[in-house]
């Protein structure tokens, strides 16, 4: 392994990066890393309170250039105050979303210009680039399922299926233009099943 390792899980909502990211923890763990695992929007005290105001359904006012600078802002936060230190002080950094989610739910999802996203998103984080990045792929119906049983939704998921079928096909666009980056995983397949495949993408990657 190198000693610069940051890997962000991508995909559609319910898809299952939660539950995947503690087996990316588990297998860096087993190859001897020391591990922070964390998310956008968040990571952060002050992430987290920016967090709750982009999920919750009693801000469905909120414009798509406000959703855009409260992510980015959340994520200047969290590069300043986690990913860089962890990283600088050799930690393999697990980040649960990062800036290919904002190309794909604010680009292609809300349908803002790519180019503002890319010129913002360079302006805050223009060294960090993920070394690896598993997308989470399944259809929209089986993030859906995944996730009725909670019940409550938040801002996004109040969404309609085209909106997740946009942000679905751009991120399988970005695993296409950057495939030494991406890892595309079959998240619709089972649990075992799904974290069998991302074990040993991890350890074809960073070796055993
Ligand atoms: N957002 C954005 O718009 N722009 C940005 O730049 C960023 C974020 C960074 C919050 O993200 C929102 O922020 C998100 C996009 C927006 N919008 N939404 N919605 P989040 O990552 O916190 O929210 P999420 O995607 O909705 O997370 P989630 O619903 O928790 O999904 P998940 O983490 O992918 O799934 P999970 O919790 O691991 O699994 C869901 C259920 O399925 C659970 O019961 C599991 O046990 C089950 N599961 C998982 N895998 C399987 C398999 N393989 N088989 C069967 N069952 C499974």
């Amino acid at each position: 392994m190198s000693d610069y390792e940051f890997i962000t899980l991508e995909g559609i909502e319910g898809v299952g990066k939660s539950t995947a990211i503690q087996v990316v923890k588990r297998v860096l763990e087993d190859n001897g890393r020391n591990v922070i695992i964390t998310r956008e929007p968040g990571g952060t005290a002050i992430g987290e309170k920016i967090r709750d105001i982009l999920l919750s359904t009693q801000n469905d006012a909120m414009s798509p250039v406000s959703e855009l600078f409260l992510l980015l802002a959340a994520r200047a936060q969290h590069l300043a105050e986690v990913v860089s230190p962890a990283l600088a002080s050799g930690n393999c950094v697990v980040c649960d979303r990062f800036f290919d989610a904002t190309f794909a739910y604010q680009g292609a999802g809300r349908g803002l210009d790519m180019s503002i996203i890319k010129s913002a998103t360079d302006l805050i984080s223009p060294f960090f680039v993920p070394t690896l990045t598993l997308l989470l792929d399944a259809p929209v119906e089986v993030g859906f399922k995944r996730i009725e049983s909670r019940g409550k939704t938040d801002r996004f998921e109040e969404q309609n299926r085209d909106f997740f079928e946009r942000i679905r096909e751009s991120y399988l666009n970005r695993a296409r233009l950057e495939p030494k980056r991406f890892c595309v995983i079959d998240a619709s397949q089972s649990l075992g099943e799904v974290s069998d495949r991302i074990e040993l993408v991890l350890k074809e990657k960073f070796g055993n």
